[in-house]
């Protein structure tokens, strides 16, 4: 069994993680929910996995751009005692230098080789997209960065900036509100390496798919 993947849940029965998570791996999926640490040694603590009775994959998912890149999965059971993410209402925790958080248990280098034991958790502020777009970047995507990327008298910090990297993938990109509730904001979808200089992490935009999100969790 190999844990490669994060996901949000939603209430419903219902997670959501990157599309391009699940794309090559429906087989065997199984969700742990809950978990702040991943113990390798001790296997049979990860057996009482939930499983997964349906995928619902975007319909405009681009498996080579990753525009648009969100799933949803249905469980067969709720999960005991996980609390929600809540689904943005507006877009303002998209606008530049909002600060938000990222976990997951991926890697912390981009020459790492294995994923961490400890989740890990980041903070990073929303970039102007227009500064990014490229052939590869659209507006289905959120860029964020590390919050040093904004002052600009940092010019020794050339590297080791913190973004997300290989196996974060799926988790959420988000905000803890005023009411101290968790706002799904983006999720971890890709990037050019990890923590570069001039290339932050790109996240899936989730306030753009609340409407088929909602929908999608209402027939399951
Ligand atoms: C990945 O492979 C991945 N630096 C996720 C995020 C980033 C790079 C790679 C962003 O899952």
């Amino acid at each position: 069994m190999t844990t490669f993947c994060g996901g949000s849940y939603l209430g419903n029965k219902t997670v959501i993680t990157s599309a391009h998570c699940i794309a090559y791996n429906i087989l065997e999926l199984q969700v742990f929910f809950g978990l702040s640490e991943l113990n390798y040694i001790h296997t049979p603590y990860m057996k009482n996995g939930t499983r997964v009775k349906a995928i619902h994959i975007h319909p405009l998912f681009d498996p080579l751009s990753l525009s648009n890149d969100i799933a949803l999965l249905t469980l067969d059971d709720e999960p005991y005692n996980i609390s929600t993410i809540r689904l943005p209402d507006n877009p303002f925790f998209e606008l530049p230098n909002t600060s938000l958080s990222i976990l997951g248990f991926g890697y912390t280098s981009e020459n790492d080789y294995m994923i961490e034991h400890q989740l890990q958790i980041g903070e990073v502020i929303v970039l102007d997209i227009r500064n990014f777009i490229t052939t590869y970047i659209d507006n289905t995507m959120l860029i964020a960065g590390d919050p040093r990327l904004n002052i600009h008298s940092s010019p020794s910090i050339s590297h080791g900036y913190t973004d997300a990297c290989k196996g974060d993938s799926g988790g959420p990109l988000f905000k803890n509100n005023e009411n101290n509730q968790d706002v799904l904001v983006g999720m971890t979808s890709w990037g050019y390496g990890c923590g570069e200089e001039g290339h932050p992490g790109v996240y899936a935009r989730i306030y753009q798919h609340v409407s088929w999100i909602r929908k999608m969790m209402n027939m399951s």
